[in-house]
């Protein structure tokens, strides 16, 4: 097994077997291999964040993974290195899902330049989470320049995918008179664009009609920065239309945050709320590990359904076991 300035070395050198062989090290659940991801990351710091990070979101079905494809080889075409990753912690991916994903990025798989990486295997939101975050940076150090974060849309995901990203787009579908319906409350105050798929053949009108609709719900909120109004677009993913429009206006809204200072202020507030996030975690793994807790557990629970005991009055208990 090699040491970690190999790895690191061999990273930078963009090395993609040794990328594949970290991020494997990043979404390993023992210990020694965690701490060597750890000091890889650490040391490979200052070579990340040179890159766009870009979410992807939307239902499942709606043509992310074609989506990603399209744009992906766009993007290699025009000299970029793509990295493609996911989050998705609602399904355990089986050896078909991810099948039907590179089927689905066949040709992005082929490409030198583009790497494709499916979301860890399921568990909870955090803990996915955190693996596809540090795969992101693994990937900036080996001069990825454009990251895309895929996350279908369930659960919490995407508010933390969003809260990893600098650009969240959500792909929808056209609907049939409701598009306003059904849509996930919030998701369109955290999104930087929306983009109507599928807009092909027959579904062309819908679409715009939808882009419409959208457009003028979208006019009502407040976005997050005030010199960004998130436009809708449209495209299709299966033809490959739309697809460079995407990629000025994602560009074009790096070029005015940037310059206004709100593109470094909100990755470094991305970098405190991560490390928070993460002190949360480490405590409550602490917590739950620690043996007298796993001791006296079992029997305060009872005791608060019986009633014998209040749920604060546990805690305090618990807690006083484990801070002294
Ligand atoms: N007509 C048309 N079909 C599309 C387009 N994009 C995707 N599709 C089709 O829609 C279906 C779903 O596409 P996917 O790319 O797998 O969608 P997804 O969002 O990744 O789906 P999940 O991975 O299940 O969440 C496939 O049959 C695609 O061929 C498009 O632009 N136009
Ligand atoms: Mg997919």
């Amino acid at each position: 097994m090699k040491n970690t300035a190999e790895y690191i070395k061999e990273l930078k050198a963009g090395n993609r077997r040794t990328l594949a062989k970290i991020i494997t090290l990043v979404e390993s659940v023992r210990p020694d291999d965690t701490q060597k991801a750890r000091e890889i990351i650490d040391a490979v710091m200052p070579n990340t964040g040179k890159s766009i990070r870009i979410g992807v979101t939307g239902v499942p079905g709606v043509g992310k993974s074609s989506f990603i494809e399209s744009f992906g080889l766009y993007l290699t075409k025009n000299n970029h290195k793509v990295a493609a990753l996911a989050i998705d912690p609602s399904s355990i991916r089986t050896g078909g899902s991810i099948l039907a994903d590179k089927t689905r990025m066949d040709k992005l798989c082929l490409e030198k330049n583009a790497f494709i990486r499916p979301s860890p295997s399921s568990g909870a939101l955090g803990g996915v989470a955190r693996k596809t975050k540090e795969a992101m940076l693994i990937c900036e150090a080996a001069g990825f320049d454009v990251i895309i974060v895929e996350t279908v849309g369930v659960g919490q995901s995407e508010t933390t995918a969003a809260s990893m990203v600098d650009f969240f787009l959500v792909l929808m579908l056209a609907g049939a008179g409701d598009e306003l319906q059904g849509i996930k409350k919030g998701i369109l105050e955290i999104a930087d664009a929306i983009v109507i798929n599928k807009s092909d053949g027959d579904n062309i009108k819908n679409a715009d009609i939808a882009r419409k609709e959208y457009q003028n719900a979208l006019s009502l909120l407040h976005h997050e920065s005030p010199l960004w109004n998130p436009p809708v677009l449209t495209c299709s993913a299966l033809n490959s239309e739309g697809i460079e429009k995407i990629w000025q206006t994602i560009t074009e809204y790096k070029k005015i945050v940037s310059a206004s200072g709100e593109f470094d202020k909100k990755r470094r507030k991305q970098a405190i709320d991560w490390m928070r996030f993460l002190i949360t975690e480490e405590i409550k793994e602490r917590f739950y590990n620690n043996k007298k807790v796993k001791e006296m557990l079992p029997e305060l629970t009872l005791k608060v359904e019986q009633g014998l005991i209040s749920p604060s009055g546990s805690v305090d208990k618990l807690m006083r076991e484990t801070t002294g």
